[in-house]
């Protein structure tokens, strides 16, 4: 009875509190309860004839990596599903389904961020010791990355195998992959030749990197599953997805400022840009403004790992004053995902778009 009451609260006043029956809370414990179901449906899957070891290392593996970071992604399947439906009723079962497919996108982002520490060299994540860095790991790590990203299809084809949509969500799933692979790369091959790749970074070069690595898995696929829930076909809303696009690399680029000016307290890892000679917004920006003298010392000294030639880029940084430079940038970019959103006629998705801005603006991790 108590679900049921809920769900009636929620279709009154969808999303407008913060906390208590009905409001945001809800909705996230909601969504936080559903992890422990598919967590045992991988672990209960009969035609894996798991042994006692093997689940022990799976349950282990997916407890260190999926449920512990902000759930922003997850939780925007639900935000998204809800708006979407505004007026109509959500009953348990298309609650639980947006559930599997905000989980599934936490599984998606897991699997990056386990596989990316490792090209990456990358220390922490999440406020603990990057997977592959302990010792039982290793490499190991890299078959662990690839088993997160298959649980996703089993949990999908699970759930949604007798469901009209499934074709639509398999595609859109693995037409994500496929462009996270390929940002991925593209971030990675920008890194291989030291100086001479410096000298080829720009804002066009950032942004296509960005685009692919970043947004479309981290916007526009959660919009992109609310979507396919509420029924409707995504060829209908590239503008949607267009401003997405844009919102990561908003969001990348705070990425970047963060991995070399916050603390690493704050933002649960350590910075690792300047050693792994990344095509990042500060490094684009730094050559943009640099005089001969500070490139000189930008292309002698990024992408190496002793502490000294990091803190001369970094200093190069400060003297070009580039956290001021990201303050406008910040600033711009949100005046400017405003008025795109703004010039959205329907309503839904108007307020997906506001919803996603208001998490990220200004975010300190
Ligand atoms: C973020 O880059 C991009 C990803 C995590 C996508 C990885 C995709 C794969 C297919 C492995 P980043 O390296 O700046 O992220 P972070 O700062 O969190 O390490
Ligand atoms: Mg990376
Ligand atoms: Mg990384
Ligand atoms: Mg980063």
């Amino acid at each position: 009875a108590p679900l049921q009451q809920k769900r009636g609260d929620q279709r009154r006043r969808p999303r407008e509190q913060g906390a208590g029956v009905g409001g945001d809370d809800d909705y996230r414990d909601r969504f936080v309860r559903a992890y422990d179901r598919l967590r045992d449906d991988l672990l209960d899957d009969d035609s894996c004839e798991l042994t006692d070891e093997a689940r022990r290392w799976i349950a282990q593996m997916i407890d260190y990596n999926v449920p512990g970071g902000k759930l922003n992604r997850g939780l925007s399947v639900i935000d998204s599903y809800l708006l979407l439906k505004q007026g109509s009723e959500v009953t348990e079962d298309e609650f639980f389904l947006a559930c599997v497919l905000g989980w599934c996108v936490e599984w998606f982002q897991a699997c990056a961020l386990l596989l990316d520490d490792i090209m990456d060299d990358s220390h922490t994540r999440r406020d603990q010791i990057c997977w592959f860095r302990r010792p039982e790991v290793g490499l190991r790590g890299i078959n662990d990355g690839i088993l997160l990203k298959c649980h996703i299809a089993r949990l999908i084809k699970k759930y949604f195998r007798e469901k009209p949509n499934y074709i639509d969500i398999s595609e859109l799933w693995n037409e994500i992959a496929l462009q996270t692979s390929l940002g991925q790369m593209l971030d990675l091959i920008s890194t291989h030749s030291g100086a001479n790749d410096v000298a080829k970074y720009n804002i066009e070069v950032y942004r296509r990197i960005v685009k692919y690595k970043t947004s479309y898995y981290s916007f526009y696929l959660p919009v992109a599953c609310a979507l396919l829930l509420s029924g409707a076909k995504l060829e209908n809303f590239s503008g949607l997805r267009d401003i997405l696009i844009e919102m990561g690399v908003y969001f990348q680029a705070q990425d970047d400022y963060l991995d070399c000016f916050a603390d690493p307290n704050t933002i649960g890892k350590i910075g690792t840009d300047i050693e792994d000679h990344k095509c990042s917004w500060l490094i684009v920006q730094a050559l943009g403004h640099a005089n001969t003298n500070q490139i000189e010392v930008l292309l002698r000294n990024y992408g190496k790992k002793d502490s000294a030639s990091v803190s001369k880029v970094k200093s190069t940084y400060s003297t070009l004053e580039l956290k001021d430079m990201f303050f406008e940038f910040e600033d711009r970019a949100y005046k400017h995902l405003v008025t795109s959103i703004e010039a959205q006629h329907d309503q839904a998705v108007q307020e997906i778009l506001k919803s996603f801005l208001k998490k990220i603006h200004r975010r300190k991790r």
